[in-house]
């Protein structure tokens, strides 16, 4: 990456610490950790055990429980998950001055509601909090909230014992909420929480769409169709919910953080205002409420993350939000290199920065502020 004026940021990247492998590892239905006995073929160095996380994942993971010599599912689950050490390597390779490290997906959604108000949502917490502390001004987390819990009030209090962590600067969420998606009227007081507390929702997504769309080809396809497609419309329709719902304008304190640029909302919602405009019953609705349009609510509440790969998106992200809104990401430690040192420079984050470089231009201000300019402006990344 080339020098800069201001601090580069990473507002999207990942880690599993150890004690959510393990109960990953316990597991037998998705998310779960597991090695094949076809990964073992000789006496060479032992091979990654697999992350598998996805529905999307079923069919090959069934097939390869029924079958050895099928394809092994998921992805190896490189030290790269884990390893706090090798985060920072990973941020030193890549010249990233600061990471906002968050849980990856799909982060406490499986728990069962006993879990959930159980102690290992706050020691992740914690966890994260502890790991901030040992590389002080380098390292920022996302928290993570037990939201299967059987009451609201374990989540409330979740929100604020993160509060009282000094690193925390937001909370990571996917787009099921309380298990009915983020349009649901019993997650507001939730949102309002966050909004009291200035904790932005970096959300992201897991569940994708439904299997059926990718068709009965899929298993040829790899992860293209679920991660590329399936991810962005999850986020996508989402956030359109919880806009038609009206829950920007409950929450007007509310901050959005959205993943991949906000999947395709800069792209579509163009569209999205279209169809309200020409559906009676909305328009009704929206006109005694004096409503703001969704390109409104994306300037005054949301920031987009520049997980994009390329410059056309990124410029309808910045079309749509603005450039002092975008932050930069990578994504680590997921779309590792395939076929160069996995300890090297990682072409998806290349990919990224380059996107920024050519839809702003190299070492302008619009790219230093989307680079680590933004984020340490709007999550205050500074240790006190
Ligand atoms: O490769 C994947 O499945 C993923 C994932 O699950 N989560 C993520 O953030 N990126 C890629």
């Amino acid at each position: 990456m080339a020098s800069r004026k201001s601090k580069v940021v990473d507002v999207h990247t990942h880690m599993y610490p150890p004690e959510y492998i393990s109960i990953l590892t316990s597991r037998s239905t998705i998310p779960l950790v597991r090695t094949f006995p076809s990964q073992q073929q000789d006496d060479s160095k032992p091979q990654d055990p697999r992350l598998i996380l996805l529905e999307a994942e079923i069919p090959s993971l069934q097939l390869a429980l029924s079958d050895p010599s099928a394809p092994i599912p998921g992805r190896p689950l490189t030290s790269h998950y884990a390893s706090l050490s090798q985060k920072i390597h990973f941020m030193d390779t890549h010249q990233i001055d600061i990471s906002v490290i968050s849980l990856a997906n799909p982060w406490l959604d499986f728990l069962t509601p006993e879990e959930a108000s159980g102690p290992l949502p706050a020691k992740i917490n914690q966890d994260f909090e502890r790991m901030c502390t040992l590389h002080p001004g380098r390292l920022f987390f996302f928290a993570t909230l037990p939201l299967t819990a059987p009451s609201a009030d374990v989540i409330l209090k979740s929100i604020e014992s993160s509060k009282e962590l000094k690193h925390c600067r937001g909370v990571i969420m996917g787009t099921s909420g309380l298990g009915r998606g983020l349009d649901d009227p019993n997650l507001l007081p939730v949102f309002e929480a966050l909004a009291q507390h200035n904790l932005p929702v970096f959300l992201h997504p897991h569940y994708g769409l439904p299997n059926s769309v990718y068709g009965p080809q899929q298993e040829n396809y790899g992860h293209v169709l679920p991660l590329a497609l399936g991810f962005p419309m999850e986020t996508t329709i989402a956030v359109a919910r919880m806009y038609l719902a009206g829950v920007f304008d409950a929450v007007p304190g509310l901050r959005m953080i959205l993943a991949h640029s906000g999947g395709t909302l800069p792209f579509l919602a163009g569209r999205i205002e279209s169809c309200v405009l020409h559906d009676g019953v909305l328009l009704k609705k929206f006109k005694e409420e004096k409503r703001r349009t969704v390109w409104e609510v994306l300037r005054e509440q949301v920031y987009l993350d520049a997980v994009v790969y390329n410059e056309v998106g990124l410029k309808a992200a910045i079309g749509a939000s603005g450039e002092d809104r975008l932050m930069f990401g990578t994504d680590h430690p997921f779309f590792p290199p395939l076929e160069t040192d996995e300890q090297g420079e990682w072409e998806s984050v290349g990919l990224n920065a380059q996107a920024v470089r050519k839809a702003l231009g190299e070492g302008s201000e619009g790219a230093e502020g989307v680079m680590g300019g933004n984020a340490v402006r709007v999550l205050k990344l500074v240790e006190e």
